[in-house]
């Protein structure tokens, strides 16, 4: 295989895959190069291209702007905060690819979330298998990710913040892991602990004041687990009031635990999605949260509990979260993929996911600074009612006792909006769930880490725990101790071994694995939707595929016509050495042509001939409004359709054009031919072939054969104004090169 960098030297090369073997290599000895979450900085005024921003940061050196970039000189604005990628298909060595692609579209936050279960190991995991909904987070899994990043964020020039979680049984040997290894931010929540994973409450707080300290010591942003709280009530906008509570604890505890605020994130959800009034019930409730917790952080996360299978409505969700960040703040904003609804998010929905963000946030640039929240009126009123909701949610939990009797009695997720109650919370045992054994720490007990929460036992006259042992391997790194895969099936290396064909020898389609050969089609059938989604099924098994499923389908109109996609395998093999690749057509830039064309005029005409009254194709390729020649400064004669070719001819030397384009479809008389040869041939005849340029066009005209019928080049479907304009451009200046040289 081809290498791709030699860590210790270069690193990696932007028209070159990343060798993922080459990563595993030496990872023993692998050190992250830095530790502590590193936010973007803001320049406002930022001049790019023709434009100046107002919320931008520093560009990338080397990224993927969006496609209408090329209308504004191919500039790639980075919006101000922090965009999140959360990437993890089960496979982390196939993740390594996909966050190399959407740090290239503008990712700086990558989150790898967990295997379903790791929240109840009661310890650390080792090796790499293969997980569920996520990656088992291990130390192999994050020295690779974090070496991996460690070379991304060099080829792209932004720091990357690695991501994952600290809640869980074993959290403060989770965050002593993630503080060794270099990762930048995790969730750290107790809350998150005893109510979706039913792991004990005391417990959970004990574990957290000495998680986040650690978490502290290594400069991680932490994200609390509000968010969850929407995801999991049955009506999410009834929440509001706890939500705020729940930010409320998390956050003063984490602060007084010694957390820093502004690395303390609040993850905030917009509630809603249409069709309900989204921006009136999330707005209110996005001010009411700014305002309580000035001075922390906010990750706005994006709606997924709305979230169905059609990526378009997701999108547009998802666009409106933006504008709801735009209209407040936010300083993560993370994306969630459009097709999270219907599969395990692939690749290139991951990366569509990023650009909804960068797109929506820079199309939104200063927003803030042209319009105000009406601060009074409707919205003045639900947000005082949303803070006065919160804070009688409080003086509950007090009047009752406090935080883990009202846990008991079921008082959060709660689907009635406080102080309405639906009886529907999630109630937990002060004294049981996972982790509820716990252990009294021995007299002479020290921590194994210098970052520690609480009393340590420490004898007289040393400050640090670690003191007694000669550093422990926070301070010094080269004590940890390093362990490769214990599993001698499920690991990394067998996996790599497997797909290593397809990501150095042979081609086929991907969106999660290397070689997972999973590809969709998307099709309109003219009928009901039950037919519909059985005759989908049928198409795609008479193509070949294998384990074939409907992934979405949306009703046109119950007798019209039903919109299917479909999803399946194909095993195809396609060797890139056999493919026979056209050499790529080059262009010239439309300014350059503009330029050129303003220097020496250039005049065209043009008609549809012979028996051919299509003029669709051809107005396409002329007409300023459509990206026609004439927006170059072309002028163009329209001589209408079904033109005998003589008359043309005719017209371009009564008008002196430069070049005569002819339009006609292709035919079984061989009409299209005929005409081609006859126009080349007049011409000759007349003597004047080499006053102009002819031009053959038509959907189904191939250059190769109009050229063979005497015309300087044929243009075919899919030819836009500038490939015309350009050729005309580059043919007048190479003949005449060419007759200055004779
Ligand atoms: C997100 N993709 O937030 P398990 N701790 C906290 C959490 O919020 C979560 C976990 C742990 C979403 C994910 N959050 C939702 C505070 C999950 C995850 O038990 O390993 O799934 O822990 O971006």
């Amino acid at each position: 295989m081809q290498k791709t960098f030699d860590y210790e030297g270069q690193g990696l090369n932007l028209n070159v895959k990343m060798d993922i073997e080459d990563i595993l290599q030496n990872l023993k000895d692998y050190r992250p190069r830095r530790r502590g979450w590193h936010w973007r900085e803001m320049i406002p005024g930022q001049k790019l291209g023709p434009f100046e921003y107002q919320q931008t940061s520093k560009g990338l050196e080397q990224s993927q702007s969006l496609p209408a970039a090329k209308f504004f000189g191919g500039i790639d604005p980075q919006p101000e905060c922090t965009v999140t990628s959360e990437i993890a298909s089960g496979r982390f060595e196939d993740d390594l690819r996909r966050m190399r692609m959407a740090a290239y579209h503008g990712a700086d936050h990558i989150m790898v979330i967990r295997t379903a279960g790791q929240s109840h190991f009661d310890g650390l995991i080792e090796g790499t298998p293969e997980g569920v909904g996520g990656v088992p987070i291990s130390r192999k899994q994050l020295r690779a990710t974090r070496k991996a990043l460690d070379l991304i964020e060099d080829e792209v020039g932004r720091p990357i913040n690695l991501h994952s979680y600290v809640s869980g049984v074993a959290g403060p040997e989770v965050a002593v892991l993630l503080a060794e290894e270099g990762v930048n931010g995790a969730h750290q929540d107790p809350q998150y602990n005893v109510l979706y994973r039913n792991i004990n409450a005391v417990r959970s707080f004990v574990d957290a004041a000495e998680a986040k300290t650690v978490m502290n010591w290594a400069e991680m942003a932490q994200i609390d687990g509000a968010h969850n709280a929407n995801a999991t009530a049955r009506e999410a906008w009834k929440v509001m009031p706890e939500l705020l509570v729940q930010h409320a604890l998390n956050s003063v505890y984490s602060h007084k635990v010694g957390m820093p605020k502004d690395r303390i994130c609040l993850s905030t959800v917009p509630p809603d999605a249409p069709p309900a009034p989204a921006l009136r019930l999330d707005l209110p409730y996005a001010v009411a949260l700014r305002e309580l917790f000035k001075g922390y952080r906010l990750r706005a996360q994006m709606n997924t509990k709305y979230m169905e299978s059609d990526t378009r409505e997701v999108t547009v969700t998802h666009t409106l979260n933006v504008l709801l960040s735009r209209l407040t703040s936010a300083d993560i904003q993370s994306t969630i993929t459009p097709d999270e609804g219907r599969n395990v998010p692939w690749h290139y929905n991951s990366i569509h996911a990023v650009n909804t963000a960068k797109q929506a946030l820079v199309g939104l640039d200063g927003l803030q600074d042209m319009v105000q929240i009406k601060r009074d009126g409707v919205l003045g009123e639900a947000v005082r009612e949303l803070k006065e909701r919160a804070v009688l949610f409080l003086e509950e939990i007090l009047a009752v006792g406090g935080y883990f009797e009202a846990v008991e009695r079921g008082f959060f997720v709660d689907s009635g909006c406080y102080p309405e109650r639906n009886g529907d919370g999630i109630a937990r045992d002060s004294k049981g769930g996972d982790g509820f054994e716990v252990i009294l720490r021995a007299n002479d007990y020290f921590a194994p880490v210098c970052s520690h929460f609480g009393d340590n036992h420490l004898p007289e006259g040393v400050s640090e725990p670690c003191a007694a042992i000669g550093g422990c391997t926070l301070c010094h790194p080269e004590k940890i101790q390093y362990i490769d895969e214990l599993d001698a099936e499920d690991n990394a290396n067998r996996r790599l071994a497997e797909s290593r064909p397809f990501r150095t020898e042979v081609l086929r389609p991907e969106v999660e694995w290397a070689g997972d050969g999973i590809l969709s089609m998307t099709l309109f059938l003219p009928t009901d939707e039950r037919t519909a989604r059985v005759a989908a099924l049928e198409i795609a098994r008479q193509m070949g595929w294998e384990e074939a499923e409907v992934i979405h389908y949306q009703v046109m109109h119950p007798a019209e016509g039903t919109l299917v996609e479909v999803k399946g395998k194909l095993k195809v093999k396609i060797d890139p050495k056999t493919l026979r690749i056209p050499p790529e057509e080059k262009h010239l830039s439309p300014e350059t042509v503009r330029q050129k064309i303003s220097e020496r005029p250039l005049t065209v005409v043009a008609a549809t001939v012979g028996e051919d009254e299509h003029s669709v194709g051809l107005r396409e390729i002329l007409d300023i409004k459509h990206g026609g020649i004439e927006g170059f400064g072309i002028k163009v004669h329209y001589l209408g359709t079904s033109v005998p070719i003589p008359k043309v001819l005719d017209a371009a030397l009564e008008i002196g054009a430069d070049a005569i384009l002819i339009s006609t479809i292709i035919t079984h008389g061989e009409i299209h031919r005929l005409n081609m040869e006859r126009l080349h041939q007049l011409c000759v005849e007349r003597g004047v072939r080499e006053r102009f340029i002819l031009i053959g066009g038509g959907t189904q005209v191939k250059n190769e054969l109009a050229r063979a019928w005497g015309m300087d080049a044929g243009f075919g479907r899919g030819t836009k104004g500038i490939h015309v304009a350009s050729f005309l451009v580059k043919f007048r200046e190479n003949r005449e090169l060419a007759r200055s040289k004779d």
